[in-house]
């Protein structure tokens, strides 16, 4: 066991004697580890990654908000288990804080859900109780209290992320604006810009609000029990005020993609209607009653967006030199880059399909 993560996890009140420690699941972002014990809970001990969030003081005051108020939430409603319905986070010793600082890296231990399943792809069953536990996310922190920080500044917003792929071509830090491939895909970009921008437009306008929305929706930022029900939203890092286009979005980015997110096969690439279809009809069922008609309209529209901006970041990454999602090889970003872009193009050839099946939905 690493005598260093057994220190720190020491600066927190874990109950039991630690017998293991490694590494835990696929995220891009952060560092991840198991903790075991001989005492009731295993942890999850985390390294957060400070180049990107910037502000750990702020991050933490919201998922300490968000942590507390969907807490209160459940035991107003009589739920039952409620330790494996919401994370967790442990107190550090001597602070009190949620994190632990040496000033260089930062690190937070959460309680270890107990005979919680995650999954990288999923059947539409399991998708519509997504949509369902999303729709009830979103609802449950409708009238959180506190004001929530973005702990990345305009996360998701499409036209700062046009801007960046803009400023990665003009500096091409690590020479890939030579390849014809990287190129065109990038004016294939530039071509669908304005069209992708729409939501800031009309959150401008005043026509769409914004939400407090998880921002992470990956199908692996989910627990499942054994019957396939949500237990649990975790990686509540990126919980900010959003557009709902958000977490509808991003779910079926992962889960209604017939391929991998890095698929090197673009063949396995494709959009399931299945799969959208079972997750509208959840996330209907539990957001419809706040959902304005525009959120529920261009509900379609995010299932594209999402592809669309996750395949110019990779792209962007890709074109600065891979400084911010963590690679395996060297073309991955590229890879995925193609195999967001394609799915990109499979779900706008399903807008008409989707739009009507919605429309179908609310008459029902
Ligand atoms: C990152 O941390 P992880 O792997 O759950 C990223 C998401 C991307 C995702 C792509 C803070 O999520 O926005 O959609 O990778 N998180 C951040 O897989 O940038
Ligand atoms: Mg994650």
């Amino acid at each position: 066991m690493d005598a260093q993560l057994q220190q720190i996890v020491g600066h927190f009140a874990v109950e039991g004697k630690v017998t293991g420690i490694r590494p835990l699941g696929n995220g891009l972002i952060n560092d991840t580890f198991l903790v075991e014990t001989g005492g009731p809970d295993n942890y999850v001990l985390q390294r957060i990654n400070q180049s990107i969030f910037r502000d750990v003081d702020l991050l933490q005051h919201n998922i300490d908000c968000v942590t507390r108020h969907i807490r209160r939430k459940l035991e107003a409603a009589g739920e039952r288990d409620i330790d494996r319905k919401v994370l967790r986070f442990l107190p550090e010793k001597t602070t009190g804080k949620s994190y632990w600082t040496d000033g260089t890296q930062w690190w937070r231990v959460s309680v270890f859900i107990r005979d919680a399943l995650t999954y990288e792809a999923v059947t539409p069953e399991y998708a519509g109780y997504a949509g369902e536990a999303f729709g009830r996310f979103e609802a449950m922190l409708a009238d959180l209290p506190d004001q929530l920080g973005e702990p990345i500044p305009d996360f998701h917003n499409m036209e700062l992320r046009a801007r960046q792929l803009r400023e990665a071509v003009a500096a091409d830090a690590a020479g890939r604006m030579a390849d014809p491939e990287v190129k065109a895909l990038v004016e294939a970009m530039f071509a669908r810009e304005a069209e992708m921008c729409k939501a800031e437009r009309m959150f401008r306008e005043g026509v769409l609000p914004k939400r407090i929305c998880h921002c992470d929706t990956k199908v692996n930022n989910m627990l499942f029990d054994r019957d396939g029900n949500i237990l649990c939203v975790i990686d509540l890092d990126t919980v900010m005020p959003s557009f709902v286009f958000s977490d509808f979005g991003d779910f079926l980015r992962t889960a209604a993609n017939t391929g991998a997110e890095d698929d090197p096969n673009l063949d396995n690439v494709d959009f399931n209607m299945e799969i959208f279809r079972a997750f509208a009809r959840g996330y209907l069922s539990t957001a419809s009653a706040f959902l304005t008609p525009v959120e529920r309209e261009n509900l379609p529209f995010a299932a594209t967006l999402f592809p669309y901006m996750q395949a110019v970041r990779f792209l962007a990454d890709y074109i600065n030199g891979d400084t911010y999602y963590k690679i395996k090889y060297p073309e991955h970003n590229l890879v995925r880059t193609r195999a967001q872009w394609k799915l990109y193009e499979a779900a706008c050839g399903r807008l008409d399909e989707m739009a009507l099946f919605l429309q179908k939905e609310s008459l029902n």
